[in-house]
């Protein structure tokens, strides 16, 4: 039976559950409050963090979430504006937080399909800081991988560029580094280097990596010292978290190679989709562990409709729009379970 509660689920990585190596590391975290800054543990995980990222310190936080709304409220203050893209999780999926909560005004730009931002829409998106009518310019924020463009890796190169940018015009810069390792794998470099040319980035272990929770937000020291109060201000000073920590720095030690693995899963997946008739998959998918598909015209259910028939035969993937599907290829898909999905969609579309 498939492990994840009987389900062969594709709906993202982050239904990924902690491997057994992870659970025997949480049973035997050695913890403390991390509040007073007395978890061991979590001190380890962060000093880990830090140095696969390049930076000086790093905060766990529980979410992906909460550490890049950790970095708005660390860089910006009320009234400051943030360049995104329009596709990004951050302005799209985290329920508007940096306006919400941070009073942060963001501006979003057009991603391209692979993900990135024009660099002269980024130029001209920065405001003329003379003019007392606008809001003041003072953070771009890149994605990598970037998940609704297809889970497209940013190359070293592209970043560096948008450093120079920011840099030149005196703004920070922040990378939601959710999938930095899928991005770092894919192409073949450290993800320190694609985190270099930020001030700060996030990441989780939550996602592909399999831990059952937790963010680090990496940076410079004085960054950091602003995160932690951003971080307690939104509630996720956490106490004995070193038991999560635990399983995330069996993640990072353990589990970031084999990201490769389910990258030629999502090959080995789109190739099947490819022959069969009905689908159409999107142009350069997969670029790392996401499969992005749409039903075709000639087919007579829409995407909702043929994900219930999918459930009902103990397939999950996620409905991305009215034809639209994301499949995740993450740690607990075997290639059988790949075959059995390509055999179940083969036969739901052969009746539809
Ligand atoms: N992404 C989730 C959903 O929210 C869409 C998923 O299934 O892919 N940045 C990026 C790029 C993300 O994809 C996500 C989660 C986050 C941030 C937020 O992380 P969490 O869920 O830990 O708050």
């Amino acid at each position: 039976m498939p492990p994840l509660n009987g389900y062969i689920d594709l709906r993202s990585d982050t239904v990924t559950h902690p491997t057994p190596a992870m659970r025997e590391a949480m049973m035997h975290a050695e913890v403390g409050d991390d509040v007073f800054g007395d978890d061991p543990t979590v001190r380890r995980l962060e000093f880990l963090a830090a140095e696969w990222m390049g930076k000086e310190a790093a905060v766990f936080v529980p979410t992906g979430t909460m550490g890049n709304l950790a970095a708005f409220l660390a860089h910006c203050g009320r009234g400051h504006e943030v360049i995104l893209g329009d596709q990004s999780h951050s302005y799209l999926l985290e329920a508007g937080g940096m306006a919400a909560l941070g009073g942060i005004h963001p501006r979003p730009i057009p991603n391209q399909p692979d993900g990135t931002l024009r660099l002269e829409d980024i130029e001209a998106a920065i405001r003329n800081s003379a003019d007392e009518h606008q809001p003041i310019t003072r953070l771009v924020c890149l994605e990598n991988t970037h998940n609704r463009c297809g889970g497209a890796a940013l190359t070293v190169e592209y970043t560096h560029a948008v450093g120079v940018i920011a840099k030149r015009h005196g703004l920070r810069f922040h990378i939601d580094g959710a999938r930095i390792f899928n991005a770092a794998v894919a192409l073949g470099v450290p993800a320190r280097e694609l985190a270099a040319p930020a001030d700060s980035i996030t990441f989780c272990l939550s996602k592909g990596l399999c831990a059952p929770a937790g963010s680090l937000l990496c940076g410079d020291a004085a960054f950091i010292r602003l995160a932690r109060r951003a971080r307690k201000m939104l509630g996720g000073g956490m106490r004995q978290s070193g038991i999560l920590a635990a399983a995330g720095i069996v993640a990072l030690n353990t589990m970031v190679d084999r990201l490769k693995n389910d990258h030629a899963a999502a090959v080995a997946f789109a190739n099947g989709l490819r022959s069969l008739p009905g689908l159409i998959l999107e142009p350069d998918t997969p670029q790392t562990n996401m499969v992005y598909f749409n039903g075709a015209e000639s087919v007579h259910l829409d995407a909702p409709a043929i994900a219930a028939r999918l459930k009902e035969r103990g397939v999950l993937v996620d409905v991305k729009g009215a034809r639209r599907f994301r499949a995740v290829l993450h740690y607990w898909i075997t290639p059988t379970d790949i075959d059995a999905v390509l055999g179940v969609l083969a036969d739901i579309l052969v009746r539809a």
